[in-house]
């Protein structure tokens, strides 16, 4: 992509309205912009790496075994009175009338939903075990939306369900995504941790958060330094942990991912039933898996910046590579960038090529915001050695290299 054709209006200064490093970074980078309160447009550049995410999720998601659909935004109000939801979810549970006075809301979440598909198709143990998900657009009224995508109104979820006809087989089912989740947080490059943690308004008795740890989290974690003990604050026991105080540590998370053994606690009031081996009917065992898709470009943010800007992991980065044309009027300059440009997008490697007639300061300062890892500065000097400048975002360190070469692991991610 050429800089002179993107889409991204970088801002100079921190704009007054955003109070987190990844709201500020974001906007400055030209990423996103707010619409209303908590409700944002995505520009190129944040919605590049937010589909970055998204592969990464869907490609485990299929790996384990679950299949993508689809569902509503705007769900009938009904199904949440079967499950008594409609009550307790309170004012976050944004509802809306048709023409004909029937009562709507839009999905903060899609238990529901969900639960009367099931019903509807699934009579018998022979049809589990079932796992099904979706990458979808979802929408909670809460009462303080703030720190841009950290906890919008509007956010991008990935939303998993199992069914299995008992207990047992629904723990493996939770074993299998607890796994994707592990390949998940670890390919996208991010320092995380999982804990054990309440199960909140979703339901069930048994659930694990995934954090990104961050300074800025608002999820306090306690953690063994020595064991596998972890849990959020609000589960702590220091009487019934057993482990001794001296080995505890304490860190702050954003939850980016959180999974739940519902049990019966929907298909019993839906009445999703399943015939067992003996053709006995009784509720399905259900499990719910969310990610935060949205709210993962702005934990990442929190754990990778510096005074300058954005420092994306190679797996989230928007470009790989960040190729920075230091004099837009040398002939020389351009045909060096321009080949690179063209040898490394035919490799299907994403490259940002800035071309545009603007003072090399200015194309510094952006590329640092933009934070892709590599950057390859081009200027008269180095080319009259037949040099390139590469520079890694991440430790600042700068190696000059002979035309044609590219530093080791540059492109290995990307490719
Ligand atoms: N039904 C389950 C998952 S299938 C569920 O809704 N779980 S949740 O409430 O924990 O949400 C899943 C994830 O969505 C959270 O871990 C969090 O990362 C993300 N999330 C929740 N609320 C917001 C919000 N307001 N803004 C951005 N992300 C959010």
């Amino acid at each position: 992509m050429r800089m002179s054709h993107l889409f991204a209006p970088t801002l100079r200064d921190n704009p007054a309205e955003a109070q987190v490093v990844s709201h500020r970074l974001m906007l400055r980078a030209g990423m996103i912009r707010q619409v209303t309160s908590g409700i944002y447009n995505y520009l190129p550049l944040g919605l590049k790496v937010m589909r970055k995410v998204e592969a990464i999720v869907r490609e485990e998601m299929n790996a384990a075994g679950a299949q993508e659909i689809l569902m509503p935004m705007v769900q009938p109000l009904e199904l949440w009175d079967e499950t008594g939801r409609a009550k307790k979810y309170g004012p976050e549970l944004l509802r809306i009338k048709d023409r004909h006075d029937r009562a709507f809301c839009l999905g903060p979440t899609h238990e529901e939903v969900v639960t009367d598909l099931y019903r509807m198709n699934v009579q018998s143990y022979k049809q589990l075990p079932l796992m099904v998900y979706q990458i979808q657009t979802k929408f909670r009224d809460e009462v303080r939306p703030r720190f841009g995508l950290m906890r919008g109104r509007e956010f991008l979820m990935k939303d998993c369900y199992s069914f299995d006809v008992d207990e047992k087989a629904a723990m493996e089912s939770y074993e299998k995504m607890r796994a994707a989740y592990v390949k998940i947080f670890d390919r996208l490059g991010l320092d995380w941790r999982m804990v054990t943690a309440d199960s909140g308004s979703i339901g069930g008795n048994y659930s694990h958060e995934f954090h990104v740890l961050a300074g800025s989290g608002e999820d306090t974690l306690i953690f063994d330094t020595e064991g596998a003990y972890a849990v959020n604050v609000e589960k702590h026991d220091a009487a019934a942990c057993g482990v001794p105080a001296s080995r505890l540590k304490e860190a702050k998370g954003i939850e980016v991912g959180h999974i739940f053994l519902l049990k019966d606690v929907y298909s019993a009031p839906m009445k999703a039933m399943v015939a067992d081996t003996e053709g006995k009917q009784k509720p399905v065992v259900m499990g719910c898996y969310g990610i935060g898709v949205s709210r993962i470009v702005a934990a990442a943010i929190e754990q990778n910046y510096d005074d300058t800007g954005i420092i994306w992991t190679p797996a989230m980065a928007p470009y790989a590579v960040h190729i920075v044309n230091m004099r837009a009027d040398d002939a020389e300059c351009v045909k060096a960038s321009e080949e690179l440009y063209a040898k490394l997008t035919a490799q299907g490697v994403d490259v940002l090529y800035d071309d545009r007639d603007a003072p090399g300061g200015q194309k510094f300062a952006d590329a640092d915001l933009i934070g892709c890892p590599w950057q390859c500065v081009f200027g008269p000097r180095g080319l009259k050695e037949g040099k390139a400048e590469w520079k890694n975002r991440r430790t600042g360190e700068k190696i000059m290299l002979p035309l044609g070469e590219l530093p080791q692991g540059a492109v290995k991610a990307a490719a």
